[in-house]
C-alpha cells in the first residue's frame, strides 16, 4: 500500500489517503491547465474544452471491489482500483486527444502505468475514450508518495455518447432492453461520423486561414501589361 503509516487507526488511514488523491487531482489540473493556456497563448488554438475532475464515493469504491471479487480493505482499494482520483479531459478533435496524451506523458514526473486506448479498439458497446493510468508523486513533509490518476481523454461528441450510455446502464443496472442497445450502437456510429466530418472541417478552415496568411504575406506580384 501506499506508505501511509501502519500505525494510523482506519479513519486516519482512510483521511489520508483521500488526501492524496485530492492532492493528485489539483497536480494533474494545474498541469493541463498550463498545457491549455500555453496552447492559447502561443498558438492560439484551445484543444481542451472542458475538464472534470471528481474522487470515486465510498459507495462506488465498495461496489467496484466486490464487482472484482476482491475484499473490502484500504489495501485492494490502492492497488487494484486505479480510478479512485479521476481527470476526464474533453476536446474538440480525435488528433487533440492523442496531442494532450502525449504532453503529459512525456512530463519528467508523471509515471504512465498503461493505456487502454478505446478510441483504437472500441469496446463492443461503441464506448470510445483514451484512459490513461499514470502516477504522480506527491511530496508530503516525510517524503514522496506516488498517486495514482486515471485520466480519460474523448471529444465533445464521445462524451456526450458515454454520459447517456453510463445513464442507461446504471438505470437498467446492466441490462437495457435490446433495442436500446442497438440505438446506443447506433448513435455510436453517428459519433463516429461526426468527428470524421467535423475534424476534416477545422483542417479545411485551418488551410484556408494558412493560405491567407501567405498571401499577405507575399502578394500576387501583378503581371506586366496589368
Ligand atoms: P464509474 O461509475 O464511471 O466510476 P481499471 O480501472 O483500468 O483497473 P476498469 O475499471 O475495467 O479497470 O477500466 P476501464 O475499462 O478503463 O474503465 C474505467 C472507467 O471508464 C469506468 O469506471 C467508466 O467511468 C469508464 N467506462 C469504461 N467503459 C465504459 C462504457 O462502456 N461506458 C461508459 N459510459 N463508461 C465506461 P467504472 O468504475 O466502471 O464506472
Amino acid at each position: 500500500m501506499m506508505n501511509i503509516p501502519r500505525t494510523y487507526d482506519q479513519i486516519d488511514q482512510w483521511t489520508s489517503l483521500m488526501f492524496l488523491y485530492s492532492s493528485a487531482l489539483k497536480e494533474i489540473n494545474v498541469k493541463i491547465e498550463i498545457l491549455n493556456n500555453e496552447f492559447i497563448h502561443i498558438y492560439n488554438h484551445n484543444p481542451i474544452e472542458h475538464v472534470k475532475s471528481r474522487l470515486k464515493t465510498p459507495d462506488s469504491i465498495v461496489k467496484k471491489l466486490k464487482r472484482y471479487n476482491y475484499s473490502v480493505t484500504m489495501e485492494n482499494m490502492t492497488d487494484k482500483l486505479s480510478d479512485i482520483a479521476g481527470i476526464r479531459i474533453i476536446c474538440s478533435f480525435t488528433s487533440d486527444i492523442y496531442q494532450i496524451a502525449e504532453l503529459i506523458s512525456r512530463q519528467n514526473d508523471v509515471t504512465v502505468l498503461y493505456v487502454k486506448d478505446y478510441i483504437e479498439k472500441p469496446k463492443p458497446n461503441g464506448y470510445k475514450s483514451y484512459h490513461m493510468v499514470v502516477t504522480i508523486p506527491i511530496h508530503l513533509s516525510d517524503g514522496p508518495v506516488d498517486t495514482k490518476v486515471e485520466i480519460q481523454i474523448r471529444t465533445v461528441a464521445m462524451d456526450f455518447w458515454a454520459s447517456l450510455e453510463h445513464k442507461i446502464y446504471y438505470k437498467f443496472e446492466g441490462n437495457a432492453p435490446a433495442y436500446l442497445q442497438q440505438e446506443l450502437k447506433a448513435c455510436a456510429d453517428v459519433v463516429d461520423m461526426l468527428d470524421v466530418k467535423m475534424y476534416l472541417l477545422n483542417e479545411a478552415i485551418l488551410d484556408l486561414s494558412r493560405k491567407q496568411l501567405e498571401d499577405q504575406e507575399n502578394p500576387p506580384v501583378p503581371a506586366v501589361g496589368e
